[in-house]
């Protein structure tokens, strides 16, 4: 039987991870499950290092196995921002509208051939007993000047993916999930998931 925990705040990933992981996981908990753990401060320098940090502390004060995402918007033009810091790009509390506008004003002067972007996601499985292993995706696209689409979340209506002629918000949610960095990096945990029992 594979119980897991997954340590995200934002309701957007949890909706996501929730339609991937079906049918691969016996019983999934969220963090409403568990009203009281710690606070988890993202202070490490990479996508990896902040889903450890996220899926231990849930493992740790849990006794469950627990999976966290970290993940972000990469843009090259800008020297990799928003990067680790897409969550936050406007400043702490920030709404996706916020930071998509904060975005669109950084990127207004760029021309289309400076605008290539990709998303990354570090996925975090961690045990009760300190073993943690992560998996990873991305997803290359092309940022737009104006929103597409009322899907998805985040940067989801500004990210074109010139494969399917669509922002991510533009998408349907079951081909968002199959091309995704999040997709990706999901479908890695659970052929490990499939090797392995963590419950
Ligand atoms: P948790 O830490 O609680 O999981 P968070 O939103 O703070 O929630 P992150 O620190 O990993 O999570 O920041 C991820 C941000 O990157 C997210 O808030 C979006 O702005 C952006 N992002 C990640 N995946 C995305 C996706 O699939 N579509 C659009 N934006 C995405």
């Amino acid at each position: 039987m594979i119980e897991l925990l997954v340590a995200t705040a934002n309701k957007g990933k949890m909706k996501e991870i929730g339609q991937i992981l079906a049918g691969y996981v016996d019983r999934l908990y969220c963090l409403a499950d568990f009203p009281d753990l710690p606070e988890v401060v993202e202070d490490g320098l990479t996508f990896e290092e902040n889903a450890c940090k996220k899926a231990l502390s849930a493992a740790r004060a849990t006794g469950i196995p627990s999976v966290a995402d970290d993940s972000g918007l990469v843009v090259e033009a800008l020297g990799g921002h928003p990067g680790i810091r897409s969550a936050r790009y406007s400043g702490i509390g920030a709404s996706d509208a916020d930071n998509n506008r904060k975005l669109l004003r950084e990127m207004a002067d760029l021309p289309a051939a400076q605008r290539a972007a990709y998303f990354y996601c570090a996925v975090a499985l961690c045990f009760p007993d300190g073993t943690c292993r992560t998996f990873c995706g991305t997803l290359q696209g092309v940022m737009l000047d104006a929103p597409r689409g009322a899907g998805g979340f985040g940067y989801d209506p500004l990210f074109f993916v010139p494969e399917h002629g669509k922002t991510l918000a533009e998408l349907d949610s079951g081909v968002k999930n199959d091309i995704s960095h999040r997709g990706k990096a999901l479908e890695e945990l659970r052929k490990y998931l499939s090797g392995q029992e963590c419950a």
